[in-house]
């Protein structure tokens, strides 16, 4: 309807001086007609000069004394003859029209103050303000002085707009045959293709904006540090269970049953089921055996050890719980074969939250399982690990975990940081954890752990772990935030 509007009228008139007033000579929005201007500018059909136009309009409060009255004048005509008391005045016009009204009466001598008494100085007032406005609204023109009163009183604002002027185009025809967007078999079978007009295909033309989904940037570094884990050769371990017994998580791995970290104020323990039935009753033997009194080269820890106690359900405080089942599992095996396994999954920890620790995390382990590994393999695997991970320069500080001697917490400098960062542990298991499984006296395994969540935060710059988690997580920092790579 606007096309035929524009490119009819240009028929009989030289231009279009004025977009904005054609637009509201035709009944529709300046936006709608600068997207047909833009369109048929494309094409040639009409020369478009951008204009811009600057003109006062009125603010809210200049809408409003042109409605109601000047404050002044308001204030004035509030005056009876005999005049009236500041107060009484006051409260018949509200506090504000009676100070800016006061001000610019007194301003333009139409009142005087004989100590509390307000007088009218003269009979009666032009509201210029008023009508001044109501000019302006119209569109007349008024002069600078009075500009520069209303703008000084925020009464008026300068506003431009921009429009165009238009006028026929070197391709101007009154009326544009529809290009065709598809060449379909019956123009081919009709021949009428010759003589139509195919739409030319905009090679610009921004693809709409598809609404995708988004993967969470906990995933996104998942995804990244579980191809660098299948890259290396290694295989995931089934981490599908929260729920595992002390034994797998704790007494396997050596860690003897009075340590600080088995109370309940480390770990979640399940009410129901409160204990598990299902475990090998050999391999127990062998476990309750090392713990209690040693063996294979160990004192063991000379306590008496409890088979309810290993029985008790928790929530996994690690996935090294899964690596325990994974090892035993490798050990029953007539054959001993090498292994690569990695795991990323939930463990939960009873911890004060705070700004970098929920009761929960992500766990990121790594293991190698083979003949005659020693400290420099698991030095040399970590460092492979983390500089894909961009982290090359590595350092090692000796530490202590139950269940590998010796152990190493990992440092790797940030330059984004410029300090230091602990970046994860590592060790190698003991032969108490894995000569009761069964494997051969020859085979080590090292290992090494790290969080998720660290990595994305300081990845995507997110201060507070929450932010990652909980249920109002920012979606506009998950959309907005672009895919961080890890890595060279
Ligand atoms: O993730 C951790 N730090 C980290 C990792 C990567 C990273 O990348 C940045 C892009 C550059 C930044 C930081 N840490 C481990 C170190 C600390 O954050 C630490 O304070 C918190 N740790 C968690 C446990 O907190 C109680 C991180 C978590 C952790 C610690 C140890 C292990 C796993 C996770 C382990 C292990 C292990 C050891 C030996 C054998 C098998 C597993």
């Amino acid at each position: 309807m606007a096309e035929e509007a524009v490119l009819g009228f240009l028929q009989t008139n030289e231009h279009i001086s004025d977009s904005h007033e054609f637009a509201d000579s035709i009944g529709v929005s300046h936006t709608e007609l600068e997207n047909l201007i833009k369109s048929l500018k494309g094409f040639q059909i009409v020369d478009a000069q951008e204009i811009t136009r600057e003109s006062w309009v009125l603010t809210e409060e200049g809408k409003t004394y042109m409605v109601n009255g000047s404050p002044e004048a308001l204030f004035f005509s509030a005056i009876p003859p005999e005049g009236i008391s500041r107060s009484n005045l006051k409260e018949k016009l509200g506090a504000e029209i009676f100070d800016i009204g006061s001000k610019a009466a007194a301003k333009n001598r139409w009142i005087t103050f004989e100590k509390d008494l307000v007088k009218r100085k003269v009979e009666s007032v032009q509201d210029e303000v008023k009508n001044v406005l109501a000019r302006i609204n119209s569109g007349a023109a008024v002069g600078d002085q009075v500009i520069n009163d209303l703008k000084r009183r925020k009464l008026i604002i300068k506003q431009t707009w921009k429009g165009y002027s238009l006028k026929k185009g070197p391709k101007y025809v009154s009326k544009r045959k529809k290009p065709e967007t598809d060449l379909t078999r019956e123009h081919i079978v009709s021949g009428d293709w010759k003589n139509l007009e195919f739409k030319e295909y905009n090679l610009n033309a921004e693809a709409p904006q598809i609404q995708a989904g988004y993967l969470h940037s906990l995933l996104e570094v998942r995804e990244q540090i579980q191809n660098i884990f299948l890259e290396m050769g290694f295989e995931e371990m089934p981490t599908n269970n929260f729920v595992e017994s002390s034994f797998w998580n704790f007494d396997a791995l050596f860690q003897p049953q009075q340590h600080p970290a088995r109370d309940s104020h480390d770990t979640f323990f399940l009410e129901t089921p409160a204990s598990t039935q299902n475990l090998p009753e050999g391999y127990l033997g062998r476990v309750k055996l090392v713990h209690e009194s040693g063996g294979y080269g160990s004192k063991g820890y000379g306590y008496d050890w409890k088979r309810e106690e290993a029985e008790k359900n928790l929530l996994r405080t690690h996935t090294t719980a899964v690596s325990t089942r994974m090892l035993y599992a490798l050990a029953q095996q007539d054959t001993f074969t090498p292994k690569r396994y990695y795991s990323i999954d939930r463990v939960f920890r009873n911890e004060a939250v705070d700004r970098t620790h929920l009761a929960e995390f992500h766990q990121i382990e790594g293991l190698i399982c083979d003949r005659g590994l020693t400290l420099g393999d698991l030095i040399g695997v970590l460092e492979d690990f983390f500089s894909r991970l961009g982290m090359s320069k590595l350092r090692f500080k000796p530490a202590y975990n139950p269940y590998t001697e010796p152990s190493m917490e990992i440092f790797s400098y940030h330059d984004g940081l410029q300090k230091w960062v602990e970046v994860g542990n590592s060790g190698m298991f003991r032969p108490e954890m894995l000569l009761p499984m069964g494997l051969p006296e020859d085979v080590n395994v090292i290992a090494w752990g790290l969080s998720l969540e660290r990595p994305t935060m300081i990845l995507y710059g997110i201060s507070n772990i929450r932010d990652l988690f909980e249920p109002k997580v920012d979606f506009n920092l998950i959309k907005s935030n672009p895919i961080c790579r890890l890595g060279l």
